[in-house]
């Protein structure tokens, strides 16, 4: 008799940008998943929408005991409020306000987020996964309150960093250098590459393939028989006219690194001797520095046709029949 193979683990801290909620629902569609928390960094987000929304998706994809909790830290660079808003929108959209009032009811834990997320680890029984679609600052703050904790941890795959790119910061104290979630926290993430961390960069190099486009979303609309290509569609559709500040174009920057979870064999990834630069104005650069003993895996490139069809099939067949329409 053979066991059946044993779902892999995630804790997911997510920082409330549309492309996070994109990416929790590309996770709650993975049958090989075992979510067993979601945290909220309040970066690109206020905290209280992006508990809503967290709360309500949770509800709809059919895992509402999961457990949720909340950052309490704010970074050292803070993202523009008018992005921070932005998703807001998305508990307007007619799924997010038809459901049972009991997904109105978000339940956090109350404790701050790096605590949970030490107590989540510490009861893990296998390595687990530890999926960053926001600034690093939550499982840093988790570590340094038990640092015995990296050994449960059987990867990061972070969406951060811009190796051999320009950065996407556009603003006075950086020199355009640093991708957004580093440069929010970076003394955070200069010391989360001193753990020695299993750690899967998902930076702007290999993200940079993957604007939001409107082939894809065509694709996706003409699916829209399926709930979830639907809701997905709605959401992406808010990402299009992205409020004209510092950067114009949208990425499927976090979907791309949540993919990472299921289909790594589409990327190509470089293993690299990494800095990041704490302070001043290339806070938040992420650089390759041979010599540094600091080995990161970066993904350079991925396999464009592979991620696409990996998503209409989620959002699609696969995923839509969990979702309580
Ligand atoms: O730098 C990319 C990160 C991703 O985690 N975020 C957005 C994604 O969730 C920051 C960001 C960069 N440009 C943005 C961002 C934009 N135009 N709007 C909102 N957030
Ligand atoms: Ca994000």
């Amino acid at each position: 008799m053979s066991a059946l193979p044993a779902k892999l683990p995630v804790l997911f801290d997510h920082d409330g940008g549309v492309d996070d909620f994109l990416s929790l629902l590309l996770l709650l569609t993975m049958p090989q998943v075992e979510l067993l928390g979601v945290s909220i960094t309040p970066a690109d987000c206020y905290a209280e929408p992006a508990l809503e929304t967290t709360t309500k998706l949770l509800h709809l994809l059919g895992q509402p005991k999961v457990p949720v909790s909340v950052g309490q830290y704010h970074g050292v660079n803070a993202f523009p409020s008018a992005w921070r808003a932005q998703p807001r929108m998305l508990n307007a959209l007619p799924h997010l306000l038809t459901l049972p009032p009991e997904a109105d009811q978000p339940h956090p834990d109350p404790r701050p987020s790096p605590v949970v997320l030490a107590a989540q680890l510490a009861a893990a029984t296998q390595p687990v996964t530890v999926l960053l679609t926001g600034p690093c600052s939550t499982l840093v703050q988790a570590l340094a309150l038990a640092p015995e904790l990296a050994s449960r941890i059987g990867q990061v795959v972070w969406m951060g960093g811009a190796i051999d790119v320009p950065g996407n910061v556009r603003t006075y104290n950086q020199n355009g250098s640093a991708e957004w979630n580093v440069f929010w926290d970076p003394i955070a993430a200069a010391q989360l590459l001193t753990y020695g961390l299993p750690l899967v960069l998902i930076p702007l190099d290999v993200t940079n393939q993957v604007p939001v486009n409107l082939a894809f979303l065509r694709q996706l609309a003409q699916q829209a028989s399926h709930p979830l290509s639907h809701l997905a569609g709605q959401f992406w559709a808010t990402t299009v006219a992205t409020i004209p500040t510092y950067e114009y174009t949208y990425f499927m920057w976090d979907v791309l690194a949540t993919t990472y979870l299921a289909i790594p064999e589409a990327f190509e990834v470089e293993t690299l001797e990494l800095a990041i630069i704490p302070t001043g104005a290339s806070a938040g650069r992420t650089l390759r520095q041979p010599g540094s003993g600091q080995w990161v895996r970066v993904a350079k490139h991925v396999d464009t046709a592979a991620f696409y069809a990996y998503l209409l099939q989620q959002f699609g067949p696969v995923g839509s029949p969990l979702m309580a329409v």
